[in-house]
């Protein structure tokens, strides 16, 4: 089932998630309909705040040559355990604040340990922008947004124009 993407400014958006204790059948539905919700999109990451679950829940899939498999990977309280001194920038965008983008500077490489859809722990190193995407996606369980690593002007300028599309969207 897809669900709704919350959009920026909301105070959900603003919170840390709780971790999750254990995994349980809610969980796995929950993570299913965010891959459904992230393909749908189209987006190549979700995290569980941005569908108003405050959980330490997300899903990613960065593969996006042409005819290449699909890797969807869903990650219970992912935790970045090392990153790269080496960093890239991406331009970055986010599903809850659409038709805005900009560059980031992150890591260029970083570790991620999380608990798999089976609750087996897991760890790999990532790059590219599976390395921009995992990290952008473990801020939105710190309640932190690739806006936020702006300079405040253009911060504002662009939540200035997500309250405008917000209001209008209300309209209908
Ligand atoms: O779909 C998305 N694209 C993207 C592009 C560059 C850097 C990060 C991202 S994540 C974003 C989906 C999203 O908002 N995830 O939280
Ligand atoms: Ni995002």
């Amino acid at each position: 089932m897809k669900r709704n993407i919350l959009l920026h400014p909301d105070p959900r958006l603003k919170k840390a998630a709780d971790p999750v204790a254990d995994l349980s059948d809610d969980l796995r539905a929950l993570s299913d309909d965010m891959l459904e919700t992230m393909y749908d999109a189209p987006g190549i990451g979700l995290a569980a705040p941005q569908v108003g679950v405050l959980k330490r829940l997300i899903v990613l899939d960065c593969v996006k040559e042409e005819g290449e498999l699909p890797r969807p990977l869903v990650m219970f309280n992912p935790e970045v355990v090392a990153s790269s001194d080496e960093t890239s920038v991406y331009e970055e965008g986010c599903l809850s604040i659409p038709e805005q983008y900009a560059e980031v500077t992150r890591p260029a490489e970083v570790e991620v340990r999380w608990i798999d859809r089976d609750g087996t722990e897991r760890s790999e190193t990532f790059d590219k922008l599976w390395a921009t995407c995992v990290q952008h996606e473990i801020d939105h369980l710190d309640g932190k947004l690739f806006i936020d690593y702006l300079k405040p002007l253009k911060r504002q300028m662009i939540t200035r124009k997500m309250v405008k599309m917000k209001r209008e969207l209300a309209r209908g």
